[in-house]
């Protein structure tokens, strides 16, 4: 049985008469994601059409996600909103904070060790407020939502880029800051500016080498990182109904690397066979009978130039499979093309190690077929010439694929490491030997995101992403410009072998089996349980809320940094090695833009501190001008905030004294968090001033007082040699927004209403 029917069909109860009324309001044939936004208005009914891309709107979520690292600073603003329990059904996964270095088994016990304190504090947490606490070891958030939760229809929002995974099994699922979340855990609404919509319809079908991965690999070189933004992408089409749900989880995984809102798929037979195989038969049986409302509208898919924004058509007949990288997820190359784009580029083509998992790529499929890769390879006496890691999706998917001799396969392999279920490598828990070296090398993975430092921590690490299979094959010829297709390997014998093309269950055969699934159900009364935090912790400490405005303009504000080229949310608040502190604003925000590179002399974690004239390092700087009582300013150019939804890259600013950010463009989430930790998030209005940002610029906002929905503020730039330039910049805070920045956060604004 699922998880919260009662409230599933509660949702299903209310689709007919809402979106009869919504078809009326909007007056033609809806969209999937428009159904499932019209459904969901935190008013009930729609009374009038929202324009997309425009008005900001009220929603209700029916549930939320949040995983480990980013859970602590969602639930300790959470205790401070002065609640019993959550208003929805919620649940926490510890999967972010596991290192993966000699194997599931020792890795696990050693990452109970090491952060034994967090995950005591969120089981307790979790607990104390009615959320489920899915322990460690039990998977990948994205994996277990999708296993558990995500149900056709639905809308969640998580803590987390990746929650939009849920997009394959129908629901409009969306990665927000900790601040959203507290905000629907709290029972008030969740708001959203009304997306734009973009549709991607999938003709042919997929086969042979060619796999989910390869279309959104492909959908990101067309899109490039911030070509979705603000808008859901909506597949339909022969080729999207045929393929399975978990394939269509990465397709909508993906979705995060290309700016998307989020992406989704028309509730049809894979999700029935998906829902079924996962003992949640009773949401097939429910969404069943609103089964024509859980998809879009017959004209919509027929025509449809005629309702979305943007209409992207591809045929998986000919597409080929992908390579993406380095160092950031759109550079698209077939695999084919490989040899000369590697030799063109220089990317070094051998390969130490590949590696399969992470929310995007850990399916039961997708290990069957891997393992049918590397069954066929070790038959025909091929060896690996890379490393093979793994990482399953969840507890689930390894007990059932060690049942039926997947594991087995792998472990026969030479070189080949089953690390835990959990993120691991992807978000650089991996004690890489050798990482330290900062070598120039290559890696392949079927993970989704590939920045610099991203896996290993070193800089000169080219990560290129790819599908599973293809990391198989990758890893049994050691080369990156390997393509099984055309090429052949060199088996023990001598004889040339060539790969026999994929094949894999789509779901278990005999079904799906765990022994221990690691889910802990929250006390059904918590008000006893006392949550600890001891004050001398160096890993967890409660917060403090942010000052408010004074109600007066900034003056004399210094720059902090202005950043040169992609500044995403790893350059602004680094994972890897300082996961650890996201529980610890002030001890995490030593990694305050370390990575991002200083427009001036090009170096990164190097600024001029404007009150002594030496250089110094970025938090550093930061704190000595907070601790002389002045505010702080950060540059960025395009798509500043890129990738993760970590509020930590907004909160850490804040905490060191920062209360604006004057970007280009924004990424989504990082421009909300902004805005709800009390900053200004602001965009040039001419782009080229950027240019006129000097080194030892001061800031004045001279029309603060003034600050409005919809109207622009007006900046002046006082340089050294007291010449002034005055620049306007834009800004999207509508009147509730204006109240955050003037309590100080949007917490602040609860606290005062509760
Ligand atoms: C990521 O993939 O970058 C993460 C780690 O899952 C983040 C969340 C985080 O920073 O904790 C994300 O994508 O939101
Ligand atoms: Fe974890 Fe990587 Fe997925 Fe983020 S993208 S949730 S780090 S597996």
């Amino acid at each position: 049985m699922a998880f919260d029917i009662d409230m599933i069909k509660k949702v299903y109860n209310r689709y007919p008469e809402r979106i009869a009324i919504a078809r009326k309001t909007v007056n033609k044939p809806l969209t999937l994601s428009e159904k499932i936004l019209y459904t969901h208005l935190w008013d009930g009914n729609a009374t009038e059409e929202y324009p997309r891309g425009n008005s900001y709107v009220n929603f209700a979520p029916d549930r939320v996600a949040m995983q480990d690292a980013t859970a602590q600073m969602a639930l300790l603003q959470f205790m401070q909103a002065g609640k019993k329990k959550v208003a929805v059904p919620s649940t926490t996964h510890a999967d972010h904070l596991i290192l993966a270095k000699d194997g599931a088994v020792a890795d696990m016990a050693r990452s109970n060790h090491t952060n034994g304190e967090v995950f005591d504090f969120l089981s307790s947490v979790c607990d104390k407020y009615g959320i489920g606490f899915w322990k460690p070891g039990a998977g990948i958030i994205h994996q277990v939502v999708l296993e558990n939760y995500a149900f056709p229809g639905g809308m969640m929002i998580g803590t987390d880029s990746h929650t939009v995974n849920a997009g394959g099994l129908g629901m409009v699922a969306i990665g927000v800051g900790g601040a959203d979340a507290v905000d629907v855990m709290a029972g008030m609404a969740w708001e959203l500016k009304m997306p734009k919509l973009i549709g991607v319809k999938l003709v042919g079908k997929l086969s042979g080498w060619t796999s989910p991965k390869d279309v959104i690999l492909k959908v990101a070189g067309i899109l490039t990182t911030k070509g979705g933004t603000g808008s859901i992408v909506e597949y339909f089409g022969e080729g999207a109904t045929s393929m399975s749900a978990t394939g269509k989880g990465t397709i909508c995984n993906m979705g995060a690397e290309i700016g998307a809102t989020t992406s989704t798929f028309g509730y049809d037979d894979s999700m029935r066979r998906y829902l079924t195989a996962t003992d949640r038969a009773d949401i097939v049986e429910a969404a069943d009978k609103i089964a024509e409302h859980l998809t879009g509208d017959p004209e919509v898919y027929a025509n449809p130039e005629l309702y979305f924004d943007q209409v992207i058509e591809i045929n998986l007949d000919t597409l080929t499979p992908h390579l993406n990288g380095p160092f950031t997820p759109d550079l698209a190359t077939p695999v084919a093309e490989m040899k000369i784009a590697a030799e063109k580029n220089g990317w070094p083509t051998d390969i130490e190690w590949a590696l399969i998992g992470s929310c995007t790529n850990s399916s039961y499929e997708d290990l069957s077929r891997a393992a049918s890769i590397v069954k066929d390879a070790t038959s025909k006496g091929v060896e690996a010439k890379a490393k093979l890691g793994i990482n399953p999706g969840s507890e689930q998917v390894r007990y059932t694929a060690e049942r039926d001799g997947l594991m087995d396969i792998f472990n026969s392999l030479n070189g080949t490491t089953i690390f835990t279920n959990a993120c691991g490598p992807c978000i650089g828990q991996w004690d890489r030997a050798g990482a330290e070296k900062e070598e120039v090398n290559s890696i392949v993975h079927s993970f989704n995101r590939n920045f610099k430092k991203r896996a290993d921590g070193n800089p000169n690490t080219m990560a290129f992403v790819t599908s599973p299979e293809m990391v198989a094959a990758i890893a049994l010829s050691g080369k990156l410009d390997f393509n099984p297709l055309t090429d052949t390997l060199t088996n023990k014998k001598g004889k040339q072998i060539k790969l026999a093309i994929p094949t894999g269950d789509e779901l278990p055969e005999r079904g799906f089996d765990v022994k221990e699934n690691g889910f802990q159900a929250p006390a059904k009364d918590g008000s006893a349980i006392e949550v600890k935090v001891s004050p001398t912790s160096d890993r967890l400490h409660l917060l403090s809320p942010f000052k408010q405005w004074d109600g007066k303009n900034i003056m004399g504000a210094v720059l902090l940094i202005k950043a040169f080229g992609k500044c995403t949310t790893d350059h602004i608040s680094m994972a890897g090695p300082w996961l650890k502190y996201r529980g610890h604003l002030d001890n995490i925000s030593n990694n305050c833009l370390i990575g991002a590179v200083n427009a001036f002399g090009k170096e990164s974690n190097k600024v001029k501190n404007q009150l002594t004239g030496k250089f110094g390092e970025v938090p550093t700087t930061a704190r000595a001008y907070k601790a002389a009582g002045l505010q702080s300013i950060i540059i960025g150019d395009h798509n500043y905030g890129e990738g993760s939804s970590r509020e930590h890259a907004a909160m850490e600013p804040r905490h060191l004294g920062a209360i604006a950010v004057i970007v280009k463009s924004f990424a989504r989430i990082h421009e909300t968090n902004l805005k709800k930790q009390g900053m200004l998030g602001l965009t040039f209005a001419n782009e080229a001033d950027y240019d006129l940002i000097q080194e030892g610029d001061k800031f004045n906002f001279v029309d603060l007082v003034d600050f409005a929905k919809g109207k622009q503020l007006t900046v002046e730039l006082i340089h050294t040699d007291n010449s002034v330039n005055t620049i306007m910049v834009n800004h999207t805070y509508n009147e509730a927004q204006i109240e955050w920045f003037k309590f100080g956060s949007a917490l602040n604004l609860i606290k005062s209403q509760a």
